[in-house]
């Protein structure tokens, strides 16, 4: 179902006109209210008034989570404090939280586009909806939850965490669209499984999965573990949370942006520069619409492509491919850049291998290694050392085509892997920056 059939079916030059409008109420906005925008932009020798087509973007300066955590907790908002109703934040691995802030207005646009992203992805009135994201500064537990109460669907506001108890209300409450993470609906498939409920029995249909990458071949795991079709979501707490892009279940084949709120770019990332449609670089978001916390050419360091071909199913958005990772995930292997998702790819294509492994990365002299440690099936665990040994050896040698290089590889115990209730930790890296 399309939700707005106004914004998302909208003739791309009449969206660009909003566009454009949009663009220039914002830099007026920021320029005239933050401090740290007017600094920049005035470093850079721009002024609102020279916005004058979308091109004009590239004038901007960008914006990095470096100058949130600089300007932390609350110096990039663009409203008074009293003003704000909600805060989120990021946890981020190193140092501060990054702070957002959203206006009563800007929480009514969020649930109105978690509303369209969750209808692109096939959910209805009608839907129970399991909501296992998790409820607190993370955005995803309740960016959803408003999003699918303004759908008018019902919402079991779980969360994540205690998953013999997240199955026994998926069979009595009937639960029919799951949302989390990918790594948490694995989770919650062998919990299934431990506890003999057979997926067959539920009334799950869709899952709404995202908040870290996951590779095709997750996804046809977890659809065949999980008997629903599972549909990606995107969204960063930067730019508001989940729903900022979103996969149609119609094609299930890339994500479209939700352009008259956000607008896209990719860059490269070493030199900055805009690349043309089609090629795969950072991304890069100006938020079009926000009032507390809007966001000038964010960086988002997520890789991807853009592309603007007609989708099925009747959205003039364009679409982004499924996310490969994070300039700040990307291990680089004795010179070769390679991204989890992409071992995570080889892995899923291989009979005996479960879809949970774990990158470790150390550094020996002045060489990286790399050992995947990956569990195998109870059945695959008991064969002989022989078949063991076999499947180690294919393991490697498909990882070397990718990387070309040789690395370790662990096959262990089933269950032996630490399971996630939100997003997954991928990788293990020893190395001394
Ligand atoms: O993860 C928001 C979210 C919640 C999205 C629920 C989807 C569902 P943050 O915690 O700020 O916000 O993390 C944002 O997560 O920059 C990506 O690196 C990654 N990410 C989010 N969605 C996807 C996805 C939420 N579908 C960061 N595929 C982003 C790959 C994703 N990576």
């Amino acid at each position: 179902m399309i939700w707005n059939e106004q914004y998302e079916t909208m003739p791309r030059e009449d969206l660009e006109k909003v566009q454009l409008r949009r663009l220039q109420d914002l830099v007026a906005r920021v320029y005239a209210r933050v401090a740290p925008y007017r600094a920049k932009m005035d470093a850079a020798g721009v002024r609102p008034g020279d916005i004058k087509t979308l091109a004009d973007i590239k004038k901007l300066p960008f914006t990095t989570k470096e100058d949130l955590r600089a300007n932390y907790p609350f110096g990039m908002f663009t409203v008074p404090l009293e003003q704000v109703v909600r805060v989120h934040a990021s946890s981020g691995t190193t140092g501060k939280p990054t702070v957002v802030g959203y206006t009563r207005r800007d929480i009514d646009t969020w649930a109105e586009l978690m509303a369209r992203a969750l209808a692109c992805g096939g959910v209805q009135r009608d839907d129970m909806v399991h909501n296992a994201y998790g409820y607190g500064l993370f955005t995803g537990g309740l960016g959803a939850h408003y999003g699918a109460e303004k759908l008018g669907a019902t919402v079991i506001p779980i969360s994540g965490g205690n998953s013999r108890r997240q199955i026994l209300i998926m069979q009595d409450f009937g639960s029919t669209v799951l949302l989390a993470t990918p790594s948490y609906a694995l989770n919650l498939a062998d919990t299934m499984a431990d506890m003999g409920v057979d997926v067959a029995s539920l009334k799950l249909r869709v899952g709404i999965f995202g908040a870290e990458p996951w590779s095709e071949n997750m996804r046809e795991e977890v659809e065949k573990k999980l008997g629903l079709k599972a549909i990606d979501i995107y969204g960063l707490s930067e730019v508001m949370g989940p729903g900022v892009s979103m996969e149609c279940i119609e094609a299930q084949h890339g994500m479209h942006i939700f352009e008259d709120h956000f607008y896209p770019e990719i860059i490269d990332p070493e030199s900055g520069e805009p690349l043309p449609m089609g090629e795969a670089g950072e991304l890069v978001f100006t938020t079009l619409t926000k009032e507390a916390f809007p966001v000038l050419r964010y960086r988002t360091k997520d890789i991807t492509r853009l592309w603007a071909e007609p989708c099925v199913c009747g959205r003039n958005f364009v679409r982004m491919e499924k996310v490969t990772g994070r300039t700040d995930d990307m291990l680089i292997i004795r010179g070769v850049n390679v991204f989890p998702s992409q071992i995570e790819h080889v892995l899923m294509g291989i009979k005996g291998v479960e879809p949970h492994y774990q990158i470790v990365v150390n550094r020996e002299g002045a060489l990286d290694t790399m050992e995947v440690q990956v569990e195998v099936s109870e059945q695959v665990f008991s064969d002989e050392i022989k078949t063991l040994e076999a499947l180690s050896r294919r393991i490697q040698a498909e990882i070397k085509d990718l990387i070309g290089s040789t690395c370790k590889i662990k096959l262990v115990e089933p269950k032996s892997i630490q399971r996630s209730e939100g997003k997954a930790k991928r990788v293990i890296d020893n190395r001394k920056i």
